[in-house]
C-alpha cells in the first residue's frame, strides 16, 4: 500500500527540481533563522527594517528570476515561488518586501529598460544596496488604475511628473521608485519613469496606524514637478500592459506566499490540538477539530498543486493572466479562511501574538486586498468565460 505523507498529500517535493529544492532549503534556514525571531517585535512595533533588503540580497533572494549578469539568480518561475511560499510563512510583509523588490521594480527595468538603466540599477537592486518601490495606485485609482491622474509633462531634455500615489509598499525607504504616469509626449498613454530618492519635489511619507502588515512599511509617493532626464523613461512598453506586466508575476509570487502562510496556521493549528486538553482528551481528538485540519489540509494540497502547475506553465510561457487571476483569487481567499480557522481553534490564546496565527489573519486581509481584490479577480474570471465586461 502506498504511504500518505499527511503533511504533503501529492508529493510536492518529489516534482521539484533538485536546484529548486535547494534554494528553497536556504530560503527557509533564512526565514527560520533570521526573520521569525525578530517579527513579533517587528509587527507589534512597526518596526522599519531596510538591513533586511541587504540580508536577502546575499541570500540571493531578489531577482530570482533576472539574469545574473544583472546580478539576479537566473532562475526559473517555480524557484521563484517557493521563496516567497518560505518566506511568507513567517510573514506577509517580509513577503512583499521581496516581491515588490523582485517582481515590481526589478522586473520592469529589466524587461522594458534600456542597456544603460539595467546596469544602473538590477545589480543594486539584487544586492539589496538599494530599495525598490512600484507606484501604481492612487488615491481615488485603485481597482481602476486607468482612471490615475499622475502625469508626466515633455519639457526640454525629459519630463516633469506631477501626481500622488498612494498605499505604496517600501516608499519611506526607497531609493528607486517606478512610478506609471500619463505621459502627454505619448498621446496620454500610460509610461513608467524611473526616480530616485532626493529628487526636488518628491517625497514619500509613512502611513501611519496600519493594523495589518505592520512588519512591512507602506507610504504615499507626491510628485511636484518632478524633473527627470529622457533617462528615466522605460522606453520599451506603454500602456496598462506595463504595470500589469509586473503584476503577473507579483500575483503568481503571492499566490505561492500565502500558501506559506497558510501552511503555518495549519500546523500550528495541529500541534496546538495535540498539546491542550478540554473535556479530558486532547481537542485533537474531536470530529470538529479534525474536519477543520482536513479542510486546512485539503486546500492547501489542492493550491500547491494547482500553483506548481501555473509556475510550469510560467517557465513554458503558456500561462495567461487569466491562470494567475484564478490561483492568486484562489489561494489568497482560502490562506485568509484557514488564517482565521487558526485563530478560532487556537481559542483565547488565538488573540495573542506569541501564537502568530492571528497576525497572519490580520496580514492576509491585505493580500486578499492589493495586486486586484478577490472581487476584481472573479470580475476578470467571468469576463474571460462570458465576454461581456462587468468593472464598468
Ligand atoms: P483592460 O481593458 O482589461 O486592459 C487594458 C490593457 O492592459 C492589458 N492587460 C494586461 N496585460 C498583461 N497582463 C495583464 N494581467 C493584463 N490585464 C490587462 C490589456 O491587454 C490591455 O492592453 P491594450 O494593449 O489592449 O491596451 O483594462 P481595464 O482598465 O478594464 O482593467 C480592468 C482590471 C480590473 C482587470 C484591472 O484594472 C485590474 O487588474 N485592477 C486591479 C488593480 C491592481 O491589481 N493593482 C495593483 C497595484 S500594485 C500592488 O498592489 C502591489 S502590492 C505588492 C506587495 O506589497 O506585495
Ligand atoms: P477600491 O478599488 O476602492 O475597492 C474597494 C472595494 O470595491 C473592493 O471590495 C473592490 O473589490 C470593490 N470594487 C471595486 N471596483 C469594483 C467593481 N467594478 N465591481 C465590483 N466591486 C468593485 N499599490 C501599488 O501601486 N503599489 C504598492 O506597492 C501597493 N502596496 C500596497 C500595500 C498595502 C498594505 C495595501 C493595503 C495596498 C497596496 N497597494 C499598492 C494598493 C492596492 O493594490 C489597492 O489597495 C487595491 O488595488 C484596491 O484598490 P482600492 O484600495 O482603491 O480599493
Amino acid at each position: 500500500l502506498a504511504q500518505f505523507d499527511w503533511a504533503d498529500p501529492f508529493g510536492l517535493r518529489a516534482q521539484l527540481r533538485e536546484e529548486e529544492r535547494m534554494v528553497a532549503d536556504s530560503a527557509a534556514a533564512y526565514a527560520a533563522d533570521k526573520l521569525a525571531p525578530r517579527v513579533t517585535d517587528a509587527y507589534l512595533n512597526e518596526t522599519v527594517a531596510p538591513e533586511i533588503f541587504a540580508e536577502m540580497g546575499e541570500m540571493g533572494l531578489l531577482g530570482v528570476t533576472i539574469p545574473e549578469e544583472y546580478g539576479g539568480l537566473g532562475a526559473g518561475y517555480v524557484t521563484y515561488g517557493l521563496v516567497t511560499r518560505e518566506v511568507e510563512r513567517i510573514d506577509s510583509g517580509y513577503r512583499s518586501m521581496l516581491s515588490v523588490q523582485s517582481s515590481l521594480v526589478m522586473y520592469p527595468i529589466n524587461a522594458y529598460g534600456t542597456e544603460a538603466q539595467k546596469a544602473k540599477y538590477l545589480p543594486k537592486l539584487a544586492t539589496g544596496e538599494w530599495i525598490g518601490c512600484f507606484g501604481l495606485t492612487e488615491p481615488d485609482a485603485g481597482s481602476d488604475p486607468a482612471g490615475m491622474k499622475t502625469v508626466a509633462k515633455k519639457v526640454e531634455g525629459g519630463y516633469v511628473l506631477t501626481g500622488s500615489k498612494m498605499w505604496i509598499s517600501n516608499s519611506p525607504i526607497a531609493d528607486v521608485f517606478v512610478v506609471w504616469a500619463k505621459s502627454e509626449a505619448h498621446g496620454g498613454k500610460i509610461k513608467g519613469f524611473i526616480l530616485e530618492k532626493g529628487m526636488k519635489g518628491l517625497s514619500a511619507p509613512k502611513i501611519e496606524r496600519k493594523l495589518s502588515l505592520r512588519a512591512s512599511v507602506t507610504g504615499e509617493i507626491l510628485m511636484d514637478n518632478v524633473e527627470v532626464g529622457e533617462d528615466a523613461l522605460l522606453p520599451d512598453v506603454e500602456g496598462l500592459k506595463g504595470p500589469f506586466g509586473c503584476l503577473n508575476r507579483a500575483r503568481f509570487g503571492i499566490a505561492w506566499g500565502v500558501l506559506g502562510a497558510a501552511e503555518d496556521c495549519w500546523m500550528r493549528s495541529r500541534r496546538y490540538g495535540l498539546e491542550r486538553t478540554q473535556f479530558g482528551r486532547p481537542l485533537a481528538q474531536t470530529q470538529l477539530y479534525q474536519k477543520k485540519l482536513a479542510d486546512m489540509q485539503t486546500e492547501i494540497a489542492l493550491g500547491l498543486q494547482a500553483t506548481l502547475r501555473v509556475g510550469r506553465m510560467m517557465e513554458e510561457g503558456t500561462a495567461a493572466p487569466e491562470t494567475i487571476s484564478l490561483i492568486k483569487r484562489n489561494n489568497c481567499g482560502k490562506a485568509l479562511e484557514i488564517a482565521r480557522m487558526a485563530r478560532d481553534m487556537h481559542g483565547g490564546n488565538g488573540i495573542m501574538a506569541d501564537y502568530h496565527v492571528i497576525r497572519h489573519a490580520q496580514n492576509l486581509e491585505t493580500v486578499n486586498t492589493y495586486e486586484g481584490t478577490h472581487d476584481i479577480h472573479a470580475l476578470i474570471l467571468g469576463r474571460a468565460q462570458t465576454g461581456l465586461q462587468a468593472f464598468a
